[in-house]
């Protein structure tokens, strides 16, 4: 299920579309997604565009044609004077490496692979996970299994997703209204359609604070619930802690058994992507399902997972839990691990993912990267941090423009290319616009198991650095901290953190990533090299 309304989760551009294409329910599940894109194909002829079932192995830019030279499966290679690469900010699965899962005898899915019409009904299922998708596919399989064992790294913030049936009259207005909807998610912070909220907590008075919670609560949206209750829930520890503290009430008050609620709730900061649960065929939501004697809650803090061996899971406290199945919940090699497992080399053959050592995959705008030319990367390295479909409209709007400016005057062969500067100017104002958000504060300020002193000290630049549980969300680099022990040196903290840290994202909202492009376009795309170095020859 996508955690963002229907009617903003399409394309904004085609109205006629708009006002006739159906949907069934207030946010739109996988098959309903899939229907759509097919029915977008369909609609404009994009088919005969495509190639199915072929995977891009590597590209190369050369500065004598000035054109790309891809490599795709079957040994074919195809040349282009453009590259865009539409890879995504979450496709690379990641599977964490956990001791003797080969040995497993059951089933093991990703919730990112899901098999088509696999059921688990009656079978003994585990999750590892509780992101996302986790809270998503606990919801939904708790009152088909047998038993449900949830293992849980750290709980998380989910509120209801408010999900119900679509009404006539619920659509007559979203058809009444698309040109306000889509200004709106135009001129906002998160692009998710609904208004946000423009009162600090802090001018609310205690009632006034459970009242606009509560509210939020009922409606649902976990987007809704961070940003349209009060505007500072992500910039102000106090606020911040204001919204957690409602949330754990309502653990407190939803589940029943105490001890399985103490292990659902949390107590970090209120600062990862903000989730959702609960759809509308179901009922129920997540915190619910552990009312349920089948499902379980395994806290991998207390308990760590040992291995995992024939028969299922066995944790630190020599628990076996025997599972049919084992759904990993673990989420994506997310942003650059899409780009970095493919050969894509530049000018001199540097590679992407060797420009991207020190810095952390980077871009000027979100889109271009210095070194490579004419290449446009849909959903880069600090795109906005906002609903997608919009963000990636504003992408493709700035890089046809680009393009169609190049084409006009670059002469036979432009070469569009961003500078360093603009790179690293880019790069310290997304520093800048995310210094007073909690998203990226989180990350040094919450210990997690212990001080890092000696080596791990130097590496990161203090003497007294904790290592933050946050500091795995996505958002900033995800760490593949393992459960148990601190990194001892220098290698140690690289592969326990795993990826870079860095910004991943620009948090500046919708509206100032869209200005932000159509400066750049206004200014003659400035920050890009002058675009007569591109005539060949
Ligand atoms: P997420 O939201 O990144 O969640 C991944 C979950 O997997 C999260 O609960 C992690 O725990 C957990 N995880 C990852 N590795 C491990 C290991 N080794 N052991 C235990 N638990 C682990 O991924 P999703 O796929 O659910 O959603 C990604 C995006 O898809 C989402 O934001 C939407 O945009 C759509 P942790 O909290 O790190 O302790």
């Amino acid at each position: 299920m996508s955690d963002t309304e229907s009617y903003v989760y399409r394309y904004s551009w085609d109205k006629e579309d708009l006002m006739n294409y159906p949907f069934k329910e207030h946010y739109v599940k996988q098959p309903e997604v899939l229907a759509y894109l097919e029915h977008a194909v369909e609609r404009h002829d994009l088919r005969k565009h495509m190639r199915f079932n072929t995977q891009m192995l590597s590209a190369n830019w050369t500065d004598e044609d000035h054109r790309w030279h891809i490599t795709v499966t079957g040994d074919k290679t195809v040349t282009a004077k453009y590259l865009i690469t539409g890879l995504g900010l979450l496709s690379a699965k990641n599977f964490p490496s956990i001791p003797g899962l080969d040995t497993f005898k059951g089933d093991l899915h990703h919730t990112a692979a899901w098999p088509k019409d696999y059921s688990v009904a009656g079978k003994r299922v585990g999750v590892i996970g509780c992101g996302s998708t986790g809270v998503q596919v606990i919801t939904e399989i708790g009152r088909h299994v047998k038993t449900l064992t949830c293992f849980q790294r750290h709980p998380q913030y989910s509120v209801p997703s408010g999900d119900q049936k679509v009404t006539p009259e619920y659509r007559a207005w979203i058809n009444e209204n698309w040109d306000d909807i889509f200004y709106r998610v135009r001129h906002s912070i998160t692009a998710f359609g609904f208004k946000e909220s423009e009162q600090s907590y802090h001018d609310a008075s205690t009632e006034e604070r459970l009242r606009v919670f509560e509210e939020n609560w009922k409606k649902g949206n976990g987007f809704r619930f961070m940003f349209g209750t009060f505007n500072d829930i992500a910039t102000d520890a106090e606020a911040n802690e204001g919204a957690c503290e409602f949330i754990r009430n309502k653990i407190d008050q939803i589940v029943k058994d105490p001890e399985k609620a103490r292990k659902l709730k949390p107590h970090d900061v209120y600062a990862r992507r903000p989730l959702c649960d609960g759809n509308a065929s179901n009922g129920e939501s997540y915190f619910e399902q552990f009312n349920r004697p089948n499902v379980h809650i395994v806290d991998l803090k207390e308990t760590p997972i040992e291995q995992v061996e024939a028969e299922g899971v066995r944790t630190s406290d020599g628990t076996l839990y025997e599972l049919d199945v084992l759904i990993f919940a673990t989420g994506f090699d997310a942003v650059e691990g899409n780009y970095t497992r493919i050969l894509i080399h530049g000018r001199d053959g540097v590679s992407l993912k060797d420009a991207w050592a020190d810095s952390g995959p980077t871009s000027y705008l979100g889109v271009c990267m210095p070194g490579f030319p004419n290449m446009f990367m849909e959903n880069g390295p600090k795109g906005a941090f906002t609903n997608q479909p919009p963000a990636i409209e504003a992408q493709v709007e700035f890089i046809t423009g680009l393009i169609a400016h190049a084409e006009k005057v670059g002469g036979e062969a432009p070469v569009i290319e961003a500078t360093s500067e603009a790179e690293q100017e880019y790069s310290g104002l997304c520093e800048n616009l995310a210094a007073n958000s909690l998203f990226w504060k989180a990350q040094v300020s919450i210990a997690w198991t212990g001080v890092c002193t000696g080596p791990i000290a130097a590496l990161t630049g203090s003497n007294n650095r904790t290592i933050g549980s946050s500091e795995r969300t996505y958002l900033v680099g995800t760490c593949r901290i393992a459960l148990t022990g601190l990194p001892d040196t220098p290698a140690d903290f690289r592969r326990y953190v795993g990826k870079k840290r860095c910004l991943r994202f620009y948090f500046g909202g919708m509206q100032a990533y869209r200005e932000r492009l159509a400066e750049c376009a206004a200014d003659g795309y400035a920050g890009f090299k002058p675009l007569a170095e591109g005539v060949v020859g």
